[in-house]
């Protein structure tokens, strides 16, 4: 079933490895996860395959503050769902070190004991290459893992920036990890995260402090919008509390089940988003610049300008990739 090396799909067809990445074969996931991340010709063959297979998976966000011990805890928790005989796929996503990659190399070393076992696929995501398409790439790595049959997706993002934020929002359980004795910098997690928790947790619990900010937790999260949600200690290195912390990432995720519906009209927006961004892209340059020189001149108001720059567009959509 595998294509020689080196040989390359015809944009429309697709290629003779998907039927494997949906019978959940690792090579063919591994193939599907590098033409989404690169966006490779076989992209789109990829996501037509997957479309009718989304929302099956369960996926889990971790994410918090820089070396709040995520990864650690992201490699104690999938253990534990191992050990729950569930098979898993891991996106870790990196935007903090773009140009070293030593965040991704750490999170080799960390989640390494998991290397050989056929139950669990990680891959990091680097934002390098990605300019503000992070959170799409995630999204879509997320609905590989999710049709390939995997039981549970593991994401695991820094929570500082806003495609962090939004990576987080596409989790159906987002549990927000924390370190003791950050105290008052628990501001510092975007208060957009603490709202979006379902679960919070105080990692590194065999250090000092842990009680006392497992108190703070409980306080913040006694003033959300959306009501309290349950805060846990944890020791990723010592593997306390995971099987806890396991329990309640399962009763929140039958509360909120997995939405194929929601996860289906998610890939259709963000290929309605790369279909216009690379139309708009393509357009002749001069009939673009005859629209702005008409907007400049005051021949055109914006809102006539940008009606007819979206007709020009849509007639020519790209059909392909
Ligand atoms: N004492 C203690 N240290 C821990 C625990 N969990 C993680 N660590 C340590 O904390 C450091 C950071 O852990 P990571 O798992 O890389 O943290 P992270 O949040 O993924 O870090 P970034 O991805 O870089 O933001 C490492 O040295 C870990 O060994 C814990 O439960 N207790
Ligand atoms: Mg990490």
């Amino acid at each position: 079933m595998q294509k020689q090396a080196g040989q390359k799909a015809a944009p429309d067809s697709a290629p003779d490895w998907l039927p494997g990445l949906l019978a959940g074969e690792r090579a063919a996931l591994a193939r599907a996860i590098t033409a989404v991340e690169n966006e490779t010709d076989e992209a789109a063959a990829v996501l037509q395959g997957i479309r009718s297979r989304l929302g099956h998976a369960l996926v889990v966000g971790f994410t918090g503050a820089p070396g709040a011990g995520k990864s650690t805890l992201v490699s104690a928790y999938v253990a534990e769902l191992r050990r729950r005989d569930l098979s898993v796929g891991v996106v870790a996503v990196d935007p903090s070190s773009p140009l070293t990659g030593g965040a991704i190399l750490g999170d080799r070393i960390r989640m390494g004991q998991h290397a050989g076992d056929p139950g669990v696929f990680i891959r990091s995501l680097a934002s390098r290459g990605h300019l503000g398409g992070l959170s799409r790439t995630a999204a879509r790595v997320i609905d590989v893992f999710d049709a390939s049959g995997r039981d549970v997706v593991v994401v695991e993002t820094v929570g500082t920036g806003q495609s962090e934020v939004e990576i987080a929002e596409i989790a159906d359980v987002r549990v927000v990890v924390n370190a003791p004795g950050l105290g008052d910098d628990v501001q510092a997690i975007k208060a957009g995260i603490l709202e979006i928790a379902d679960i919070l947790v105080v990692n590194k619990s065999d250090l000092p402090f842990a009680e006392r900010s497992a108190r703070q937790l409980a306080a913040m999260s006694a003033q959300r919008g959306h009501g309290p949600v349950p805060v846990l200690q944890t020791s990723a290195t010592a593997g306390k509390g995971v099987p806890e912390l396991a329990d309640a990432i399962a009763a929140v995720g039958k509360r909120k089940r997995p939405d194929p519906r929601a996860r289906t009209r998610r890939l259709l927006q963000n290929l309605v988003l790369d279909r216009l961004r690379r139309g708009l892209a393509e357009l002749p340059p001069a009939e673009v610049d005859a629209l702005a020189d008409a907007v400049l001149s005051g021949r055109s108001d914006i809102d006539s300008a940008l009606l007819s720059l979206t007709e020009l567009l849509v007639s020519r959509l790209p059909q392909q990739k």
